[in-house]
């Protein structure tokens, strides 16, 4: 049985969220998880977009809450597995930001 994902400790969060809110990513309202929208030219560049993220998601079995709608691609991420943010979150935030640029 793999161990139990351990929560963002506050001090974690004290230097690391600033961080993500400097690069545009929020904190839900009533959640502990991070949000951050991504537009781009047209539907096959976000599509391709979410294709790079799927497969990091699958690499590291965390997957994100994501809708999308043409050029637009909404993320969440938070991790169900300890009902809150870990580092798994930042890992895969900073994947996605990377890989928003390609
Ligand atoms: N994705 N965001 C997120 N959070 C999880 O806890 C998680 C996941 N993908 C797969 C996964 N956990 C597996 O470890 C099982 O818990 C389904």
């Amino acid at each position: 049985m793999a161990g139990k994902i351990q929560g963002l400790t506050e001090e974690e969060r004290a230097h690391l969220l600033p961080l993500l809110r400097s690069a545009q990513w929020v904190e839900v309202v009533g959640r502990d998880a991070i949000y951050k929208e991504f537009i781009f030219k047209d539907f096959n560049q976000a599509f391709g977009f979410m294709s790079r993220v799927a497969l990091q998601a699958e690499k590291m079995d965390h997957h994100p809450e994501w809708f999308n709608v043409y050029n637009k691609v909404q993320i969440t991420l938070s991790t169900h597995d300890c009902g809150g943010l870990s580092q798994r979150d930042i890992t895969m935030a900073t994947f996605i930001d990377q890989a928003s640029l390609m």
